[in-house]
C-alpha cells in the first residue's frame, strides 16, 4: 500500500509540505494557503491520494440510502439557496406524516440502510411533526439509521419549543427528545463557511459558526456522530475555506479527548451550484477548483476519517476523479433530492447500486457498501446486517 508520495515537484516551494505529509505531520494554515496558490495541482492531488490510500487503501464507500426533504418552506432567504419557498409561493410543499410513512416503506423495500432527512425552517409546523416523523420511520424500519436535521433546524426546534433561551441546555434537551424518537446522527449541512463577512453577505439571519458548532458539540457529547460540510465557490476566499477547515479540525481534536463522545465522521465539501438562486450571476467553482478543494480537505483534516465527494453536487464523473484526489466516499443511491437539481422538471436523481459500483471500479477502487457508521454491510437473501 502506498504510504509515501514520491513526486517530481514543479513547484519546489511545496517541498516542506511534501515532507510533512510523508511524515504524517499536521499542516498549518499557511500550508493550506500554499496548496491553494500553487500552480502544481498535480502534486496537491497526488499528496491527497497518498493520504487516502494510507487511511483506506483502495476502499471506496457508498451506501443505499434515501434522502427526504420534507418541506421547502423556509423562514430564511439565503442568497445561495434556490430550494426555499415562502408559504404561499408557487412550488411550496410540505410532506405529511403519511407521505413520510410511505417513503420509509419504499426505503425499507429497496434495502436502504439510511434515511437522510433535511428541510427548510418551516414557520408553523410544531415540534411534534418532527418527532412523529422519526417515530413512524422507526416503527416501519427499525434497522434503518436516521440521519436527520442540520444544526440550523435543531436551533429552530429549540426556538419553537421555547427552549432556545436555555442556551446549550435547550439544544441538548431538543437533541435528547429527537434521539428518544429514533435520531441516529446529524448530517453536515448548514455550516456554509465559518466567516462573519460571508455570513452577513450571503446567509444573514441563519445561525453562525459558533451556534453550528455548539449543536455539533452537544450532539457529540450525547454520543451522536455527525458530519461537516463547507459550501464553497461563491463570495468566500480560499483563505476563508482554510480557516473553516481549521475550526473543524480543532473541534475534532477536542472531541477526541473523550472516547465516549461522538465525532465528525465525514467532511463533505459542497460546490456552490448557482441554479436560480440570488447568486445565479456567479459562475460557481470550476472542475479544477473542485479537485483542489477536495484534495486540500483531505490534507488539512488529518483527524476526520472520511472525505465524501457527494456525486449529486459534484456529478458522478467528477466524483470519480475525486476518488483519485483524497475522497473515499461518494454518498449513495439518493433517489429524490430537492436542494440542488440538474433539471427544473424533476428532482428524481437516482443512481443504482450497480451504477455506483461501476463508477468506483472504473476509477480504480474497490466499492464497499457501508452503513451510516461506516460498518461494512453484508447482504443475504433475507436482508442485510453489518459486520
Ligand atoms: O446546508 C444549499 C447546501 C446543504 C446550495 O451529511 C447548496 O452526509 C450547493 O449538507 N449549491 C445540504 N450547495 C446538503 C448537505 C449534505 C449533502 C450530502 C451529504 C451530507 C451528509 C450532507 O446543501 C445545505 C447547504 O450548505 N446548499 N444550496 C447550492 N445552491
Amino acid at each position: 500500500m502506498t504510504t509515501c508520495c514520491e513526486i517530481n515537484l514543479t513547484d519546489t516551494t511545496l517541498e516542506c509540505i511534501v515532507d510533512k505529509v510523508n511524515n504524517q505531520e499536521r499542516l498549518t494554515r499557511e500550508d493550506g494557503i500554499a496548496l491553494y496558490e500553487t500552480p502544481d495541482l498535480w502534486t496537491v492531488c497526488s499528496l491527497a491520494d497518498s493520504v487516502r490510500r494510507r487511511l483506506h487503501g483502495e476502499t471506496t464507500y457508498f451506501n443505499i440510502n434515501r434522502h427526504i426533504n420534507y418541506s421547502n418552506v423556509c423562514a430564511l432567504s439565503c442568497k445561495f439557496c434556490d430550494f426555499y419557498r415562502k408559504k404561499d409561493q408557487e412550488g411550496a410543499y410540505e410532506h405529511s406524516i403519511d407521505d413520510i410513512r410511505n417513503e420509509a416503506t419504499i426505503a425499507l423495500e429497496s434495502g436502504a440502510t439510511e434515511i437522510h432527512i433535511v428541510g427548510g425552517l418551516h414557520p408553523w409546523l410544531p415540534f411534534e411533526y418532527y418527532t412523529d416523523m422519526l417515530r413512524v420511520i422507526r416503527e416501519i424500519a427499525p434497522n434503518i439509521h436516521i440521519k436527520a436535521f442540520t444544526a440550523v433546524e435543531i436551533v429552530h426546534f429549540a426556538r419553537i419549543t421555547k427552549r432556545g433561551r436555555d442556551g446549550i441546555a435547550g439544544i441538548s434537551s431538543v437533541l435528547s427528545d429527537l434521539i428518544a424518537n429514533g435520531l441516529g446522527s446529524l448530517p453536515g449541512g448548514g455550516a456554509e463557511v465559518f466567516d462573519d463577512r460571508v455570513h452577513d453577505e450571503v446567509f444573514r439571519g441563519k445561525i453562525g459558526s459558533k451556534k453550528w458548532m455548539d449543536v455539533h458539540r452537544c450532539a457529540h457529547e450525547l454520543g451522536l456522530n455527525s458530519n461537516a460540510t463547507m459550501l464553497y465557490g461563491h463570495v468566500e476566499t480560499r483563505e476563508d475555506r482554510i480557516n473553516h477547515m481549521i475550526v473543524l479540525r480543532d473541534e475534532q481534536d477536542r472531541a477526541e479527548q473523550n472516547a465516549s463522545e461522538g465525532k465528525f465522521q465525514t467532511m463533505i465539501p459542497l460546490p456552490f451550484i448557482p441554479g436560480v438562486s440570488e447568486l445565479s450571476h456567479l459562475p460557481g467553482p470550476s472542475g479544477v477548483e473542485n479537485l483542489r478543494t477536495i484534495s486540500i480537505s483531505r490534507l488539512m483534516l488529518d483527524n476526520i476519517p472520511h472525505i465524501k465527494a457527494f456525486w449529486i453536487m459534484q456529478t458522478l464523473h467528477m466524483a470519480q476523479h475525486m476518488l483519485q484526489c483524497g475522497a473515499n466516499d461518494i454518498d449513495g443511491t439518493v433517489v429524490w433530492y430537492d436542494i440542488t437539481k440538474v433539471s427544473t422538471e424533476t428532482t428524481h436523481q437516482e443512481c443504482t447500486t450497480e451504477d455506483l459500483k461501476r463508477a468506483i471500479c472504473d476509477a480504480g477502487f474497490n466499492p464497499v457498501e457501508r452503513d451510516t457508521l461506516y460498518r461494512k454491510v453484508k447482504r443475504t437473501n433475507s436482508g442485510w446486517s453489518v459486520e
